[in-house]
């Protein structure tokens, strides 16, 4: 089912005319309501009339995060105080969040394509969909909730935490489709077997996961935990949160909400646009946003996209899985290293969990790292052969696949840390100051 069947099977042709008029009205918008917008282009004597065609996107200087940290809270918004319903906030690791505004129109266009999405995975009027992503500041749960209840689901806000509760309900209301990041996923099915539910004590059915990387192989363990179908969903705060891009059925990408978002690939590090088809950092300028329109953000995650036309009917570009952010890339020994590379190598391997942590250290003027592993099966511990044995196996698979020589470290069952709630920190980087080369 195609939730907008209009907007999201215009012909390619007319979708880029859409997204011409809409790039020149924000554009202008941006520059008449957004002081910041303002001095950059008149800095570099830019107008919004010079804006014709949709490649002279590139005489816009892209937006940094940075630039939102600068003009917190509100400097980056285009409307006055009153015309904002809602706020929202990035967890920020680092100093202040950012801020985020919503108008009406705003919260209107973002449950609109959250409802597309939500059908795109086939969840609808006849579901009860759980919610375990925290309702708050994160713009995950409510996001989803007005998305949900717009294509007529019945909603549980359980929010993120007290797992034991999450799967009493998960039972006993017969939640069908589960909203969660794909590490809490894991997590409530692993605890689910030790708390002695039975697969057939849940009605589960989808699945819609986002908020954080997961590879297709970790995806297939959680499904088969859990009984369900799960689709990948994308999407930041600062451009409005979950319902930038999602799976449909065909899970062959992530379908864009294109008219409302115009993405571009570039290069990170000289921002030169990227051909179709091509990894590079993904820059998206927001096409109808009134609260706090973006112009080229850089949201610094690494893709690739594809205009071929999807089974399902959509027009729209899709792109692939994130790949990982070009700011938690590893560089190990001058070596590109992406978390979702070693996850993918380590879901292959039967006897291990799919938990894992990445410790990176700096021994001599070396970068070494440390792939943590958890065994499945205890009892492997008290054999030193064959858990020789399994560590240099893994550590092969992972020579082959970074081009790096990795240290295995392989722990009892249950000794890695979960990550009941949001997104996991796999990563523990303990190199001090420049990084060796
Ligand atoms: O995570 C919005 C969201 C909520 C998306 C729920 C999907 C579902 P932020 O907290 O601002 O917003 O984090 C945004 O998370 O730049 C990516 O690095 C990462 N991210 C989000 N979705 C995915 C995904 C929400 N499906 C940052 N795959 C982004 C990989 C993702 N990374």
């Amino acid at each position: 089912m195609i939730f907008n069947p209009q907007a999201e099977t215009m012909p390619r042709r007319q979708l880029d005319q859409l997204k011409l008029e809409r790039l020149r009205y924000i554009t202008r918008y941006c520059y008449e309501n957004v002081p910041f917008y303002r001095s950059r282009f008149d800095g570099i004597g830019l107008k919004p009339e010079d804006i014709r065609a949709l490649e002279d996107i590139r005489k816009i200087p892209p937006t940094m995060k940075e630039d939102l940290r600068d003009s917190y809270p509100f400097g980056m918004f285009a409307v006055p105080r009153e015309q904002v319903l809602r706020i929202h906030a990035s967890s920020g690791t680092t100093g202040k969040p950012t801020v985020v505004g919503y108008t009406k129109n705003d919260l209107d266009m973002w449950s609109e394509i959250m409802a597309r999405i939500i059908t795109a995975a086939g969840v609808g009027e006849d579901d009860m969909a759980q919610i375990c992503f925290g309702y708050g500041l994160f713009t995950g749960a409510l996001g989803l909730h007005y998305g949900l209840e717009k294509v007529g689901a019945s909603v549980i806000p359980a929010s993120s935490g007290n797992s034991e509760k999450q799967l009493m309900m998960m039972k006993d209301f017969g939640t069908t489709a589960l909203i969660a990041t794909p590490t809490y996923a894991m997590y409530l099915g692993e605890f689910a077997g030790e708390l002695g539910y039975r697969p057939s004590d849940f009605k589960l059915r989808v699945g819609l996961f986002g908020s954080e990387g997961c590879t297709t192989e970790l995806r297939s363990k959680i499904e088969e935990k859990l009984g369900l179908f799960a689709t990948d969903n994308y999407g930041m705060s600062e451009l409005i949160g979950p319902g930038v891009s999602g799976e449909c059925e065909y899970r062959e990408g992530l379908h864009f909400a294109e008219d409302h978002f115009l993405p571009e690939i570039v290069d990170p590090v000289t921002l030169e646009p990227k051909a179709e088809g091509e990894a590079g950092e993904l820059i998206v300028t927001t096409l109808t946003k009134e609260g706090m329109p973006l112009l080229r953000y850089r949201t610094r995650d690494l893709t690739k996209l594809t205009s071929e036309p999807c089974r399902c009917g959509r027009t729209s570009v899709r792109m692939e899985k994130v790949m990982g952010r070009s700011d938690d890339m590893l560089k190990i020994r001058g070596v590109n290293v992406f978390p979702s590379q070693i996850e993918s190598v380590i879901m292959q391997i039967a006897q291990i969990s799919p938990h894992y942590m990445l410790v990176i250290r700096r021994e001599g003027y070396q970068d070494t790292l440390e792939v943590q592993v958890e065994l499945v099966d205890g009892s492997l511990l008290t054999s030193f052969g064959e858990l020789e044995e399994l560590a240099q196996t893994i550590r092969a698979k992972l020579r082959v696949v970074l081009g790096l020589d990795a240290k295995v470290k392989l722990v009892g069952p249950k000794t890695i840390e979960r990550f009941a709630g949001g997104k996991a920190k796999r990563i523990v980087d303990l190199r001090q100051g420049e990084p060796a080369k």
